[in-house]
């Protein structure tokens, strides 16, 4: 893989938008489990920049439909601003979260750095949920069910309007992958937005291999790829760290199918690695397991390809 980028770790420590408390644990899970050693074994470039900071949980319940929402708003600002900053300095960024609301921060940078530089956006979001909730379908009010309607333009004007324009991004732009559990209101949305779904069903039809080449489809030189990758698109039996489980997930093989088809494009231009839960974790087998496909996502394969 010709990947001749500085790679930049970004920590975003915060369950700022999720269900349960401990997401704030996953970038230094990350790093225990050896990430930046393992890519730089991989002969890459990586520059630790450390945490960000934002606001603590207040762990309240939530109001108008959202909790935390001025928090998470402030967090997802110094994500913004972090991810685009590494861009502007010809870095891709990795954001280590965190739960995975901060993905509005850090896709909202990446489309901008896209719109400034004439690159092609194609966003795959691995994942269980299709995180398209809103304040008025949600079940739980946590904004981590909410990114991807939020960069689509449908959420807080906080959140929608992060960047200064809205949408972020357009619905066509995105790819989701493993997809399992999608709740009532929300099948709706998804359907009316028009969104590329691989959910399950499909990919035990078609198979994984299938499943990805048509999310890759139209991926070329022009494009940057961004791989929003939510630690609990794996199936539970090989990622339990994560935390809302829903089984039936990719297996350890798929994943790396899935992690290597990414890494053969080329096209790689920004990550992130989120709702990684050690708290839920077993020696942080999880994290170990989230750095072993990261490897493979940069190009660590078993024989020479070409
Ligand atoms: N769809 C549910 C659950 C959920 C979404 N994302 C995660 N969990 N990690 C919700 O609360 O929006
Ligand atoms: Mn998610
Ligand atoms: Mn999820």
């Amino acid at each position: 893989m010709s990947l001749s980028r500085t790679l930049a770790l970004i920590g975003a420590p915060t369950d700022i938008g999720a269900g349960h408390r401990g997401a704030s644990m996953g970038p230094e899970a990350l790093r225990v489990a050896g990430l930046a050693e393992a890519l730089r074994e991989r002969g890459l470039e990586v520059l630790d920049v450390g945490n960000l900071v934002g606001p603590v949980n207040p762990w309240l319940p939530p109001t108008d439909g959202y909790r935390h929402l001025d928090e998470v708003v402030a967090w997802n600002r110094a994500v913004m601003d972090a991810v685009h900053a590494q861009l502007g300095l010809g870095r891709l960024p990795v954001l280590l979260g965190g739960d995975h609301c901060l993905g509005v921060g850090s896709i909202t940078a990446v489309a901008r750095h896209c719109r400034d530089t004439g690159k092609k956006l194609r966003i795959l979001w691995l994942d269980a949920h299709a995180d398209f909730n809103t304040s008025s379908v949600t079940p739980s009010g946590n904004v981590h069910g909410m990114p991807v309607a939020c960069l689509c333009g449908l959420g807080p004007r906080a959140l929608t309007h992060l960047g200064g324009q809205a949408p972020a991004i357009d619905p066509s732009e995105i790819r989701q992958v493993g997809i399992r559990s999608v709740d009532q209101g929300e099948k709706r949305l998804v359907k009316e937005y028009g969104l590329d779904i691989y959910d399950m069903r499909y990919i035990d039809e078609i198979g994984m291999k299938r499943a990805m080449e048509e999310a890759l489809e139209g991926v070329d030189e022009h494009t940057h790829l961004h791989v929003s990758f939510d630690v609990d698109f794996l199936d539970p039996a090989i990622a339990p760290g994560v935390g809302t489980t829903v089984p039936g997930g990719p297996n350890y093989r798929e994943a790396q199918l899935v992690m290597e088809m990414i890494a053969d494009t080329g096209r790689l231009g920004s990550l992130d690695i989120v709702e990684l839960n050690p708290a839920f974790d077993e020696h942080n087998r999880t994290g170990k397991l989230a750095v072993d496909l990261v490897e493979s996502l940069f190009g660590k394969s078993t024989l020479m390809r070409d």
